[in-house]
């Protein structure tokens, strides 16, 4: 399936997101789970997840070397595809990550979709993105309702891969998001509230597939 869309579940009822997983599975490229699936059922929903589809887990680590380590060991042992990290921390906390992570791909946080990212992560997002480079990181997180950011970003580095949010519940859209440089879109509410989410992926889908980099 070439899709270019990973649906964040977001939920805390483990049954709706295996079911919703069972029916998008093979038309999305990924889902993303965060702290509600995690919190709830702990890292085992990784390898469910598994299943159905590859699983970036979007833990925003953020932590000293040895807990980043323990963090990435636990999800990537579960088998996720991909897991998400803060930059912030600096290049021993990021490689930390990189190293720990194997075959997982690390996804870097360089910016983000709310307006307080403009106070402290935003002003240093070119430095972010140069140190995520350094690291070796596969991908960087790129808001996709700020295209000027995200063209930005783009415009820094042709090779990673940029995974972005933003997308649907929080204004922006896939066109305009793919326009502007993303590679790959995240969305979640306006997916998995949907009364058919699988006629939604398939409205995404399409809306996307006609752009290439
Ligand atoms: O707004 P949505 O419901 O489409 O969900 C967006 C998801 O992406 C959600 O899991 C959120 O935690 C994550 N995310 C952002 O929305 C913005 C960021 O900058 C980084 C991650």
């Amino acid at each position: 399936m070439d899709s270019k869309l990973v649906v964040a579940v977001d939920v805390f009822d483990c049954d709706f997101a295996l079911d919703l997983a069972r029916e998008i599975g093979k038309e999305v490229f990924a889902l993303k789970v965060n702290w509600p699936l995690l919190m709830v059922r702990g890292s085992s929903i990784v390898s469910e997840l598994s299943r159905y589809a590859r699983v970036i887990c979007d833990l925003k680590i953020a932590d000293i070397p040895n807990t980043n380590r323990l963090i990435v060991d636990k999800v990537s042992g579960e088998g996720a595809w991909g897991v998400i990290s803060h930059s912030f921390t600096g290049e021993d906390s990021l490689k930390s990550v990189v190293e720990a992570a194997g075959d997982t791909k690390v996804f870097s946080v360089v910016a983000m979709s709310h307006p307080g990212a403009s106070q402290f992560i935003h002003p240093r997002t070119d430095e972010l993105i140069d140190l995520s480079i350094k690291t070796g990181v596969y991908g960087l997180i790129a808001p996709g309702n700020n295209y000027e950011m995200l063209s930005g970003i783009r415009a820094r580095t042709n090779e990673l891969v940029l995974l972005t949010p933003g997308i649907g519940a929080q204004g922006g859209t896939p066109e305009e998001a793919m326009r502007h440089g993303a590679d790959l879109l995240i969305v979640g509410r306006a997916i998995y509230n949907a009364e058919k989410p699988i006629e939604e992926v398939r409205r995404f889908n399409s809306a996307i597939s006609q752009f290439r980099r």
